[in-house]
């Protein structure tokens, strides 16, 4: 898929007030794994606030894009950065776990995690259990793959996707700085919204 434009929606910190927005691509992962660096990637665009700083974002930044098929990314705060977001039902999580359940229009979670982290991070654990309990659609995007050589991606991708339970191609190898992954990513943006759209 082929991104046209893209430009900036909002910053919510109601989650209920991105019910409008639909159909909702969003990402989630820790502080500092690169959401708003592939964000920018993907839509062409410096449209993210990228940070040296983590845990900036607390809001929610509503995205629209122009494409083959329509849609909005949705960039969620990251988590794990202050001491205080040790498990996912804390405070950080509240706005979070309400964006999940308030009835928006989600048509795949992005679950973004350095690749150079090979263990996952126990919260990125809770996030994939939690999506799979409330029966969400998601994708594990590999990012900062520009940091790593061929061979040692590939044990990386290896590694990670063991540790997560999942096959292997539910994930995605990725570089905001190169590029590497971008046309694999839309394109798996692009089916998901084809199965989400009304018949
Ligand atoms: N080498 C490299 N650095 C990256 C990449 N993506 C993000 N970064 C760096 O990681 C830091 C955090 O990135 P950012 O996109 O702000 O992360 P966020 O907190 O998840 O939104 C910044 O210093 C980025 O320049 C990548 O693909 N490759
Ligand atoms: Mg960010």
């Amino acid at each position: 898929m082929r991104v046209k434009s893209a430009r900036f929606v909002k910053s919510c910190a109601d989650p209920s007030a991105a019910g409008e927005f639909a159909p909702q691509i969003c990402v989630a992962g820790r502080s500092n794994c690169g959401k708003s660096t592939l964000l920018n990637m993907l839509m062409g665009a410096r449209l993210c606030k990228t940070s040296q700083t983590p845990g900036r974002t607390r809001l929610i930044n509503i995205f629209e894009v122009t494409a083959d098929i329509p849609f909005f990314f949705v960039d969620l705060p990251g988590y794990g950065y202050s001491k205080a977001h040790r498990s996912l039902s804390d405070e950080w999580n509240e706005r979070t776990d309400k964006y999940f359940k308030c009835g928006n229009d989600i048509a795949q979670v992005l679950c973004l995690m350095d690749i150079r982290r090979e263990e996952p991070s126990d919260l990125d654990k809770v996030l994939i259990n939690y999506l799979r309990d409330l029966g969400l659609p998601f994708t594990v995007v590999l990012t900062k793959a520009d940091k790593l050589s061929r061979a040692q991606t590939g044990k990386a991708v290896i590694k990670i996707a063991a540790a997560l339970g999942l096959a292997r191609d539910n994930l995605i190898v990725t570089s905001g700085e190169s590029g590497a992954g971008k046309d694999a990513l839309l394109d798996r943006i692009r089916s998901v919204l084809e199965v989400n759209q009304p018949l």
